[in-house]
């Protein structure tokens, strides 16, 4: 049993090395919060908040994390003992969607479950392996030129796959001057809801590329119409801002709006919540694959265990630490090397939180204590 006795809420803001651009804006920082939870017996469990601090990606923010975390998730894990942390996705179902804050308080309840079972979270989960093939996610970028130079660095950094941002305007002549100067990377490209149906011309001169596949192109909720454009495309169709849910997985198959799911544990309200979509997924042969929400270590450690399980098949978008920060949050960071990730084997997310690197981001600290 598991009984909570204190929950933390360290509010870090973290500037990136570079700003990110997609077609929905442009992130320069990271204002969010670190979820500590402790045990009866002094055990501490880490989850990161991933919502943005603008609600273009998805419809939380950073500030509506932390106030449904704070009223609401926080006097459900307090209010009662926990035998597994498997049961929290069903204690918070009261509260509605806001599943970033929920990822982020129960992600951390699992990696203090694993921590008290001495186990790595990744073996708990069920993983299926310990390395994981990592690919990078390349943001707008100023120019061709400009593209071009940063995905030679990353290519030179091992990267086993490039997926880049595209929107009207910016997409088909981008993609052909990538695969004119690199002919063979598997390559595969993210609209992040840019495109309509109408738009269908465009998308399928993308076909010629050899892609892996096309990233929601179309609107979050447009599952028919994406049926539709997938019949029309030889490209597969892969999924993200559209999955918030098992039964969004559900319709997506049923409908055959995709070919290809992107799972962010974080989107779909925690870890219980992924390991129910894989066991769908892999009953009905859909391949899944981990995307990144450019978090920080805690969020990172979470998502390298999801990408380990077996029905995530396609290189995850969770590249090193050193991709996006100085600075980050754990110890030690998170390496890539020949293209993948090799998951640590201590007990919990793996990573030992760095005290100090999370003093030195803070600006804030609201502890909430059971009364
Ligand atoms: O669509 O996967 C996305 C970053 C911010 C918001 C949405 C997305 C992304 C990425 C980057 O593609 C993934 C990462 O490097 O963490
Ligand atoms: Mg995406």
């Amino acid at each position: 049993m598991l009984a909570i006795e204190k929950v933390i809420l360290h509010h870090l803001v973290m500037d990136y090395k570079h700003p990110f651009v997609t077609s929905f804006g442009r992130v320069e920082q990271k204002d969010f919060y670190i979820i500590e939870v402790i045990d009866q017996d002094g055990y501490s469990g880490f989850g990161e908040t991933e919502a943005f601090e603008t609600p273009w990606y998805t419809e939380e923010t950073s500030e509506t994390n932390r106030h449904v975390i704070e009223s609401f998730l926080v006097p459900l894990v307090l209010e009662e003992e926990i035998s597994h942390p498997s049961e929290l996705a069903q204690r918070f179902q009261k509260v509605r969607r806001n599943n970033m804050a929920k990822a982020a308080v129960e992600s951390a309840v699992w990696d203090l479950y694993a921590k008290k079972q001495n186990k790595p979270l990744y073996q708990l989960i069920g993983g299926a392996k310990n390395a994981i093939d990592v690919g990078v996610s390349i943001g707008l970028q100023p120019s061709v030129k400009q593209l071009l130079n940063v995905i030679e660095t990353k290519l030179a950094k091992g990267y086993t796959r490039v997926k880049l941002k595209i929107k009207p305007g910016n997409d088909v002549e981008l993609v052909r001057a990538v695969r004119k100067a690199f002919p063979e990377i598997p390559l595969m490209v993210d609209a992040n809801s840019a495109y309509q149906l109408s738009d269908i011309k465009t998308l399928q001169q993308l076909d010629q590329f050899n892609l892996q596949m096309i990233e929601q192109p179309l609107a979050n909720d447009d599952f028919v119409e994406h049926a539709s454009l997938q019949q029309q495309l030889q490209t597969p169709i892969c999924l993200d801002e559209s999955i918030h849910t098992y039964s969004d997985v559900q319709t997506a198959i049923a409908l055959e709006s995709c070919k290809i799911i992107n799972v962010k544990m974080s989107r779909v309200g925690g870890i219980k919540n992924v390991q129910d979509i894989e066991d769908y997924a892999a009953k009905n042969g859909i391949a899944l694959w981990c995307g990144g929400m450019l978090e920080a270590g805690v969020g990172r450690a979470h998502s390298l265990a999801i990408a380990s399980l077996a029905q995530f098949t396609l290189p995850a978008d969770t590249a090193a630490s050193e991709n996006y920060w100085e600075r980050d949050i754990i110890q030690p960071t998170v390496q890539v090397k020949n293209g993948q990730v090799h998951l640590p084997e201590k007990p919990g997310i793996g990573y030992e939180i760095d005290r100090e690197a999370l003093d030195y981001f803070s600006v804030e600290k609201v502890v909430i204590e059971k009364k």
